[in-house]
């Protein structure tokens, strides 16, 4: 039916490229040093991450994905007819799928997401299965302001959808900053739907992120050869390994790229220098009881409106709408 406009609209407020080598120049010269999460999601991470999913471990994506299964129904009804929905990192089109079939005369379809060919293959697949779904995909960074396009038609609401767990890749203050963003974005009559994976037994967390076939560790090291190739850096993958623990107290997995000998990297004009078994923070992945996420949505000026849980209570999908007062 409707022709679908599948080239990204591009915004321009993203960072550019050149800003990478200030940014990982910056992170290694931190005490103790870290590098941002975004930085694993080259096209190979995509793939990895993609791997991950399907390990026996990583228990996320299959509960998310069960608890579609049993609710997408009554989400959609929740969500109500004619919604434009937003979906921030446009990742695995089987639950956005899930989703879409169940929502009554959506209005239209708009990942953003900042890695171009992952933008392109989610698109391709939903509009393969969607045909007469407008789509308006937007190659942008999503943690800034956007531009969305202008909708097709008017929508009764805008829904921002966030699955998969990714708030828990930002820090408390970042997370409530995003979650303000996005109530700023949805407007008045607008929500948020956001996949939070739930704090659990610690050893059942932990091995999620250090699954038995290593796809992780090469996840987390493929970082380190994606700057190789994009910035000319010069680490040696093989003194470099994968660590990934439960922290308890905070109830996040803290994820580090451990140095496994001394020695000195460079990167541009820059030489870093790493001690034996030093660690550089690569990644969070923070973990929420229902009230814990309650009361970080009510700072930034949300409320739960609704909260859904996969059969083994592993996962919960969360609709936040704007707080009265
Ligand atoms: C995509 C951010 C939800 O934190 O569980 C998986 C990324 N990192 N294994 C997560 C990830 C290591 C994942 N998120």
């Amino acid at each position: 039916m409707s022709l679908q406009a599948l080239e990204p609209r591009d915004d321009d407020r993203r960072p550019p490229a050149s800003e990478l080598l200030e940014i990982v120049q910056r992170g290694l010269r931190a005490q103790p040093k870290r590098l941002p999460s975004w930085l694993f999601y080259d096209e190979r991470g995509s793939e990895l991450f993609e791997q991950i999913c399907e390990q026996p471990e990583y228990y996320l994506t299959r509960a998310e994905i069960a608890l579609l299964e049993a609710h997408a129904g009554d989400i959609a009804r929740t969500l109500g007819p004619d919604v434009r929905l937003v979906e921030y990192g446009s990742g695995n089109a089987v639950k956005t799928r899930q989703l879409l079939e169940h929502l009554v005369s959506p209005v239209c379809y708009v990942p953003v997401e900042i890695a171009s060919e992952a933008l392109a293959a989610s698109v391709q697949r939903l509009a393969e299965r969607f045909p007469a779904l407008p789509m308006q995909p937007l190659h942008a960074d999503f943690t800034r302001p956007l531009r969305l396009p202008i909708p097709p038609r008017a929508p009764r609401r805008t829904v921002i959808y966030f699955p998969g767990s990714t708030i828990g890749n930002f820090e408390q203050r970042e997370a409530i900053q995003l979650l303000r963003t996005m109530r700023d974005e949805m407007g008045e009559a607008g929500g948020v739907l956001i996949g939070v994976d739930l704090k659990k037994d610690a050893a059942r967390i932990e091995s999620a992120y250090n699954d038995g076939a290593g796809i992780t560790a090469e996840f987390t090291l493929n970082m380190l050869a994606r700057l190789n190739r994009e910035l000319g850096s010069d680490f040696h993958l093989d003194a470099f390994r994968h660590r990934a623990h439960y922290n308890p107290l905070a109830g996040r997995i803290e994820t580090h790229i451990i140095s496994t000998r001394e020695q000195k990297v460079r990167v541009g004009r820059m030489l870093a220098t790493f001690a034996e078994d030093e660690a550089m923070l690569v990644e969070y992945s923070c973990k929420y009881s229902p009230e814990d996420f309650a009361a970080m949505a009510h700072k930034a000026g949300l409320e739960v409106a609704k909260l859904w849980l996969d059969p083994e209570q592993l996962f919960s999908v969360q609709y936040l709408v704007r707080r009265a007062g």
